[in-house]
């Protein structure tokens, strides 16, 4: 049974943003079983932890002799082993592996800076001007993203591992409110996280969370 690490005591309140979440998701869609150690921010960089992640981050997989970290190998290398995530056209399994790298490369990025500047630089006197600049750029994205979905539920074709990691990216927009101007983009987002297998995942997550702050 692999086993994954994540938060201890997740900053995200519960709320499904770390990236375990979509390891999370993965193995749940493949319905594969797995353990969960949890970490602390000082455990992360001791050397037990760096010696598995060398950015002291979670979350990291270990599944036998093999230990990974970085979502897009782990999520990969999960769909790889067991169906469900990945199509089996050897051209369509490329396109939805091209996706994936999409979500992590050329989506999340520019989300991640403007999470970050919301985060942590709202009382920067700078701000006010900085932000619409960093929306625009995640605007520029989505505009884009909506016109390729289109119409249709997912990337392309069936839900696949690039479905997987671009809901996951996109989510990190939920407090935004950039979502609501694309209607599309966020019933897509919605697609995602009413799948049995996300609902799962993200139980499981709050329960962390949950236990923590009764302790
Ligand atoms: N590129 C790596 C991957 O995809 O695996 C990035 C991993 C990463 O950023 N991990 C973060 C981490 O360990 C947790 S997910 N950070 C601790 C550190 O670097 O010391 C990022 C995250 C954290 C919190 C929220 N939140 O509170 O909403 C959202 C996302």
């Amino acid at each position: 049974m692999p086993t994954i690490t994540a938060f201890e005591n997740s900053p995200d309140r519960g709320r499904g943003q770390a990236r375990d979440m979509r390891v999370r998701w993965a193995l749940e869609e493949v319905g594969q079983p797995y353990d969960v150690r949890l970490v602390s921010f000082a455990a992360m960089k001791q050397p037990a932890h760096l010696a598995l992640h060398p950015f002291g981050q979670i979350p990291t997989y270990e599944d036998g002799d093999l230990a990974l970290f970085e979502t897009g190998a782990i999520v990969l290398h999960i769909a790889e082993r067991h169906g469900g995530l990945l199509p089996t056209d050897h051209n369509a399994r490329s396109r939805a592996i091209a996706w994936m790298f999409a979500a992590l490369n050329t989506l999340e990025p520019p989300i991640v800076e403007l999470g970050m500047a919301m985060l942590f630089e709202r009382d920067r006197s700078w701000y006010a001007e900085r932000l619409p600049m960093l929306q625009d750029r995640v605007r520029i994205r989505l505009g884009e993203l909506s016109r390729r979905l289109g119409k249709a539920d997912w990337l392309d074709g069936a839900f696949s591992a690039g479905d997987l990691m671009m809901v996951t990216v996109l989510r990190r927009l939920n407090t935004s409110g950039l979502l609501d101007e694309y209607p599309d983009i966020a019933a897509y987002v919605a697609r995602g996280e009413a799948r049995p297998a996300f609902r799962r995942a993200f139980e499981a997550q709050l329960a962390v969370f949950q236990a923590a702050s009764r302790s």
